[in-house]
């Protein structure tokens, strides 16, 4: 299967997730938008995608995953969608809702994320919501970065010595996303991050050995990982960082 993978060619986002689970599995994807705009791919081909009426489903944000006919959204959505297709997803179902069960408490955390540096909605250019913006981020870094990662951290000890994954004996597309997570708020929030650390050892452990996979590390040297910046997701405002 040829996989098209539709999300903004600048930033790593939430298309990320889906990026890495690609990468990690080898898969054979294209990044439309990051392509050349010829030849029907690049941004035009994704507007048109987003604007296309013929839909009977039309997607309501990337990241969008195309297989063949199908068009599947939502980050959660697309890697449950991925995990039983690439190998990085548990079989019995009830584990696969698990894994499903803990990515949508990633999506929650992304959106808190985003959160800090538009408090007061996605609309508004980040100059014009930076009060807000500090207030958000002092309640983010003091009370729910702790909690969401003090939870994945327990979760993470409580599946056992299994090899130290989040969800049973095996890698799956959740322990891809933790070091995301990690990557991007060392990133976003270094200070809150040196504080927080010795609390969360067993991400910090999973977030190194993602990092170290073969095939993850090649794509965190090549020119595809896009780096952190202050368009995405994880965006470093010192000011937010307390
Ligand atoms: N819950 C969705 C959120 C999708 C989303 O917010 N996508 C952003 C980019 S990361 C976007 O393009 N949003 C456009 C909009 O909300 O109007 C997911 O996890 O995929």
């Amino acid at each position: 299967v040829h996989y098209k993978l539709y999300y903004w060619p600048s930033i790593q986002g939430r298309g990320e997730f889906v990026r890495l689970a690609l990468e990690h599995a080898l898969a054979d994807y294209t990044d439309v938008a990051r392509m050349p705009a010829a030849r029907g791919s690049g941004m035009p081909a994704m507007l048109r995608l987003l604007g296309d009426s013929r839909l009977k489903h039309p997607p309501f944000a990337p990241p969008i995953l195309q297989a063949g006919k199908q068009y599947v959204a939502q980050t959660a959505n697309i890697l449950y969608f991925l995990g039983g297709r690439l190998g990085l997803a548990p079989r019995a179902e009830a584990e696969r809702l698990w894994v499903h069960q803990l990515q949508l408490s990633v999506a929650d955390f992304v959106v808190e994320v985003h959160d800090t540096h538009h408090p007061l909605g996605p609309s508004m250019y980040y100059e014009e919501q930076k009060v807000a913006a500090r207030r958000r981020a002092a309640d983010f870094t003091r009370n729910r970065l702790p909690k969401f990662l003090g939870y994945f951290e327990t979760v993470l000890a409580r599946n056992g010595v299994r090899g130290g994954y989040m969800a049973g004996g095996r890698l799956s597309y959740v322990d891809l996303s933790m070091f995301q997570l990690i990557a991007g708020l060392r990133y976003a929030f270094p200070k809150t991050m040196k504080r927080r650390e010795r609390h969360i050892p067993g991400l910090v452990a999973l977030h190194d050995r993602v990092a170290a996979g073969r095939n993850i590390a090649a794509y965190l040297a090549s020119e595809r990982r896009i780096p952190f910046n202050e368009e995405g997701i994880f965006r470093h405002y010192p000011e937010l960082d307390a």
